[in-house]
């Protein structure tokens, strides 16, 4: 919680805090607002878009076969569409095969379904190391993939955007399309996470 062991802000943080501080002076900007907005479309709203889908996938075979022949048609079907997700391309990860997602000219990402991309995902160490060693880059995420499973990296671009199908976790079974969305995490359909029953890992601390 100390202050002093958080990093020095970057050029671009300060330069939006002080275009912020000039909003909020001239009472155009209620404060927390742009926190807010940031949240919302980072960590709220546009991830749980493709959680519905995934979750759909998981729970209905025919959605999931639809999803993987056509992604743009089955996620338009859910209602998710537009900017930055008008042709979307669904993978899907398996026992055998971890899928990770970036772009390395830039930071596209699928709008419809994702949201906005989250900062990591925009810096040039990502963009550039996950291409040469994605075992490593996804290691410091905290996802050791066993060395049988392949790890595939797409690159996406302005054509084309991806969204990882990560596999559905034991012991869900019986779990409701509802239930099944809240533990899909933005990451995992990045592909820099999987999916994990919550508190899973408790009790072994
Ligand atoms: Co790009």
């Amino acid at each position: 919680m100390s202050e002093s062991f958080t990093e020095p802000p970057s050029e671009r943080a300060l330069r939006i805090k002080a275009i912020e501080s000039v909003l909020l002076e001239k009472k155009i900007l209620a404060p927390g607002a742009v926190d807010e907005i940031v949240d919302l479309f980072e960590n709220q709203l546009g991830p749980r878009n493709g959680a519905k889908i995934v979750a759909r996938a998981w729970t209905d075979a025919a959605y999931k076969e639809r999803l993987l022949a056509n992604g743009t048609e089955a996620i338009l079907e859910m209602g998710f569409a537009g900017l930055q997700g008008e042709y979307m391309v669904v993978l899907e990860n398996t026992p055998a095969i971890h899928h990770v997602v970036v772009c390395t000219l830039c930071s596209c990402y699928p709008w419809p379904v994702l949201g906005l991309p989250p900062n990591w995902y925009k810096t040039a160490p990502y963009r550039s190391r996950v291409v040469i060693e994605p075992r490593a880059v996804l290691s410091e995420f905290g996802l050791d993939v066993p060395d049988d499973v392949e790890v595939r990296v797409y690159d996406s671009n302005n054509e084309l955007r991806y969204l990882v199908l990560p596999q559905r976790p034991v012991g869900t079974e019986g779990w409701s399309e509802e239930a099944l969305a809240e533990i899909v995490t933005r990451d995992s359909m990045i592909g820099t996470a999987v999916c994990k029953v919550p508190n899973a890992d408790e009790g072994v601390v």
